[in-house]
């Protein structure tokens, strides 16, 4: 039973990884997860037929002891641990990983080494310096492109991994829309694949208290989801009714009740993506602005009501948990990464997962965004060509495992499980996955007040919400710096591969 919960779980978060196109805003994320995969029958005893392995059709290699070194991203918030496990803790997702990678040393004969940063960005710099010093210090990368905005390709550091021999972007392990999303003119910096548990762990999602829903008789909040009707309106209208100065002080602070909780930076730029919009997309080789539209700056009106307008929104700190707890049913709704959810399992008022509203009715599906903690893998751009075909073959093998037996695992332990079995979550799940939207604009970009794509961040609150000015002032600079990366990208394709 466990296992056909977690093939459901499965199918509804991997329902649009293979077949989303995510170049375009017009037809990706569909309005419905896919039909079997969401609809879960977790009550009912299925037939008991496990469903297939798929088998990742690698050929018998012997890697004669040789040790794959993997740089990987490290701070205080996401580390190596979503890749790699040094030790057997206990931990079900962890023990997973340790013995994923026992499995394959077995195998082919192998070893793996796990070299951390140690900070936002410090694991390119260090992949920068060996680079330079052609001293070959790491095999693969997990890195958050993110970090460095776009330093990865203007300086060069990167293997194409449409280069790299056993990748196979037909099997339904790869996120291929991801892939394809960052190939251009047939170079490819980095991939994404069911090995990142991170690829899950950072998409942007809402979770609602079903107690306080209960207790007040909210809107059926699910329904509207299904029925397509979960709209910035009616998002508004059932926050509304939450906000309360519940020790009377006249102050709205951490004592009170809202309708809603947010970091006002990260989180809040979601609100953009789920209005269907991305940041930048490169166009027949020009770069093609998002977020400069009536349309968005309907949204920024109405954000800026939601978040500054009325005592509705309670601000979480940047990279914080909220100081208002769970459990104190005074936070309905609330912005997280299903990654945050792990902190969510022990509480005692049950938590609904939902995607972000759609701006109306017509808008075709809901839409999220990735958090840049998603990261990507790579191979150093100077890897030697056994190197490459090594690492090729491993990443085919471990991200093989991870969609057969890690994934559907790291779903389950996410579900709110403890007091009450929610079938409707993993249904959501779907939802959310669907509409998971990477952003050229976002990875190569950094935290920057005149970046386009941190619009809603820096400059919602200083322009009242009125953001055409602050767009047309900044449109410029961001086309170039984005064309510049573009340049990187033409460099590297014409290389030989
Ligand atoms: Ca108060």
């Amino acid at each position: 039973m466990k296992r056909i919960l977690c093939m459901l779980l499965a199918a509804a978060m991997l329902s649009l990884t293979a077949c989303s196109e995510q170049s375009s805003g017009e037809d990706g994320a569909q309005s419905s997860p896919s039909g079997e995969g969401a609809s879960p029958t977790v009550e009912t005893e299925p037939a008991e037929e496990e469903p297939a392995r798929l088998e990742d059709d690698l050929p018998d290699t012997d890697l004669e002891g040789w040790t794959m070194r993997i740089l990987s991203h490290h701070d205080p918030l996401s580390d190596e641990r979503t890749i790699y496990a040094y030790e057997l803790t206990g931990e079900t997702v962890n023990d997973l990983i340790y013995n994923r990678d026992l499995s394959l040393k077995k195998r082919f004969n192998c070893d793996f080494e796990l070299i951390p940063g140690n900070g936002w960005a410090t694991d390119q710099s260090m992949l920068e310096a060996s680079v330079r010093a052609g001293s070959r210090d790491y095999d693969m990368s997990f890195l958050l492109p993110f970090a460095t905005s776009g330093a990865l390709i203007t300086k060069g550091l990167l293997y194409n991994m449409l280069a790299v021999p056993h990748l196979n972007f037909e099997k339904p392990w790869w996120h291929t829309n991801v892939n394809s999303l960052y190939t251009i003119g047939g170079y490819l910096p980095f991939v994404s694949s069911d090995y990142l548990i991170s690829s899950y762990q950072y998409a942007n999602a809402l979770i609602f208290n079903k107690k306080m829903a209960m207790d007040r008789g909210a809107d059926d909040i699910y329904g509207m989801v299904r029925e397509g009707t979960w709209t910035l309106d009616a998002f508004e209208r059932v926050i509304t009714e939450f906000s309360q100065d519940v020790n009377g002080d006249g102050q709205y602070t951490d004592e009170d009740s809202y309708g809603f909780a947010s970091n006002f930076g990260y989180h809040a730029i979601t609100w953009g993506y789920a209005i269907g919009e991305l940041g930048v997309q490169f166009v027949d080789g020009e770069a093609v602005l998002g977020f400069c539209d009536e349309r968005f700056y309907s949204l920024a009106e109405w954000l800026y009501g939601i978040l500054y307008g009325g005592n509705l929104t309670f601000e979480i700190g940047w990279d914080k948990d909220c100081e208002i707890n769970w459990d104190t049913d005074r936070v309905f709704m609330q912005a997280i990464w299903l990654a945050d959810l792990v902190k969510f399992r022990d509480c005692e008022s049950p938590y609904g997962i939902i995607p972000y509203p759609k701006y109306d009715e017509a808008q075709d599906g809901y839409y999220t965004y990735m958090d840049a903690r998603s990261g990507n893998m790579a191979v150093p751009i100077d890897a030697e060509a056994d190197t490459v075909k090594n690492v090729g073959l491993l990443m085919e093998a471990m991200s093989c495992l991870n969609f057969n037996d890690i994934v559907p695992e790291y779903l389950n332990s996410i579900m709110n499980y403890k007091y009450a079995r929610d079938p409707e979550s993993v249904e959501m799940l779907g939802y959310i996955s669907a509409g998971r939207r990477w952003d050229i604009g976002y990875t190569f970009s950094s935290v920057d007040a005149g970046n386009i794509v941190w619009i809603l961040d820096f400059h919602l609150k200083s322009t009242g919400g009125n953001l055409a000015s602050k767009v047309a002032s900044i449109e410029k600079v961001n086309r170039k710096t984005y064309q510049r990366i573009l340049d990187g990208y033409a460099d590297l394709a014409s290389r030989e591969w």
